[in-house]
């Protein structure tokens, strides 16, 4: 399905120029590290914003179009008040962060003054002396873009937001797992101030737990990502260290309980449970989520947003901070899977298995398995299908190494990107509308060819 509302072709308007030249100039000698690199100003998505500022969120509600075309009715906590009839209802917000100093500030690109990787692939630092085949990686440098509904706050910071319930029913607004993050009922019309500090680093939904699944599934959830305020590049706290992060929310639609939730019914989702006909990834599927469009800017976003990307390394996962230089890292890069939808996902990749770190919050143990109630296996590991349940959050490092049944001389040889798929192993989520194949929740990743090696981004 498209994103909401963003992401459609436009020029950038006066007041985005303005809006741009302003976050300029808060850099030294007004040069941006993106006008340095010749990347058009247009393609920066950056922006400054008051000091503790309080973000607004409406809850709205409209018709979205699925990547079949069709029109389902959906719910979501949006930038402004929008009414049902709008052609582009505000179902989510561009990406936000919260600083410890108080800022906030509106950036799909985090720190926002990191430098904005070219369609969202960090370029190397420098070949390895003796190893040809690898590259050494910056350290603490490449920016990070989000996808629409995300939060991102450093720890220490005080999240401040003013939910507006603008239909017709009570909502609310739940932070899963984070202390005052409650919202409570909020009456239909009214409006509900909502202010906590920042929860330990990690990743976090959040939804209108109504009707257990219903609401969320309706539409109704985003995520929270908190980063540690001392180390941007890092997972937590001298946690594991990273090139560049991803967010990949998986979603799941009804269409059938969207009907009925048009209708004014009230649905139990244990009697009724949901038979999702449409899966998406970062509020895309199919070809749209492999960015393949016709629509050049959401082929642009998807690349920045969710197809992970990056030159071939020699990622050691015991220690994911070996410094090579004063400037470089051996490291990979962290994606944060978030299911919220309500069916289980299986995410699997081709060409590199990927390290799973943590779930949850809480991190594995690298010694000491532990077996979970469903008799899985509790233990930092490579995997290459990671198994998501609803309302879970995985977070893994893809190290981007040579893929290991890729001979020497044949890896040598490549003179183009190489990309692998990454699908979820619960096949119907791969359909759109019980049937179209492979509508679904798909992404690809890439193990580039820097520029510097004659590649072409
Ligand atoms: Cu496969």
């Amino acid at each position: 399905m498209t994103a909401p509302e963003a992401e459609r072709p436009k020029a950038p308007s006066r007041r985005d120029v303005l809006r741009y030249a302003g976050a300029a100039g808060t850099v030294a000698a007004g040069v941006t590290v993106a006008q340095a690199a010749g990347w058009p100003a247009s393609r920066v998505d950056r922006a400054a914003a008051g000091v503790g500022g309080v973000l607004d969120l409406h809850i709205n509600e409209g018709f979205v179009p699925m990547v079949d075309g069709s029109l389902v009715y959906l719910r979501g906590f949006g930038e402004k008040a929008t009414t049902i009839n709008d052609p582009f209802p505000s179902l989510t917000i561009s990406p936000r962060i919260f600083f410890a100093d108080g800022r906030l500030v509106d950036s799909r690109l985090f720190p926002p003054d990191a430098a904005p990787p070219h369609e969202g692939r960090p370029e190397p630092d420098s070949a390895v002396a003796g190893d040809p085949l690898v590259y050494l990686v910056k350290r603490s440098y490449w920016g990070s873009y989000f996808p629409r509904r995300t939060i991102v706050a450093e720890s220490g910071s005080t999240i401040r937001l003013r939910v507006h319930n603008g239909l017709k029913q009570p909502h609310s607004l739940l932070f899963h797992g984070v202390p005052g993050g409650d919202s409570g009922e909020i009456a239909s019309g009214a409006v509900q101030d909502l202010e906590f500090p920042a929860p330990p680093p990690g990743t976090y939904v959040y939804s209108d737990p109504g009707g257990i699944s219903v609401q969320r599934t309706l539409g109704l959830f985003g995520v929270l990502v908190v980063v540690p305020q001392q180390d941007h590049w890092r997972l937590s706290e001298l946690g594991a260290e990273f090139e560049r992060q991803w967010l990949w929310i998986a979603h799941d639609i009804d269409p059938v309980w969207s009907r009925r939730a048009l209708a004014g019914e009230t649905i139990d989702p244990v009697s009724t449970p949901a038979l999702p006909r449409y899966f998406t990834l970062n509020d895309r599927a199919g070809f749209q989520s492999v960015g393949v469009t016709q629509d050049e800017a959401i082929n642009l976003a998807t690349h920045e947003e969710t197809l992970v990307s990056g030159s071939p390394r020699r990622t050691d996962v015991r220690d994911f901070s070996q410094a090579a230089t004063a400037t470089t890292v051996i490291t990979g890069q962290l994606i944060r899977l978030v299911n919220a939808g309500v069916v289980i996902h299986q995410m699997h990749f081709h060409g590199n298995h990927v390290w799973t770190l943590r779930r949850d919050g809480v991190d594995f143990s690298r010694s000491v398995g532990t077996i979970s109630e469903e008799g899985h296996v509790l233990l930092q590991q490579w995997e290459d299908v990671v198994e998501l349940d609803p309302l879970s959050r995985k977070d893994i490092i893809l190290p981007l190494k040579p893929p290991p049944d890729a001979l020497d001389e044949v890896f040598a040889a490549r003179t183009v990107d190489w990309h692998y798929p990454m699908h979820c192993h619960a096949e119907p989520s791969q359909t759109a509308a019980g049937g179209l194949y492979p509508g679904g929740a798909v992404a690809d990743w890439v193990l580039a060819l820097p520029k510097s090696a004659g590649g072409t981004p």
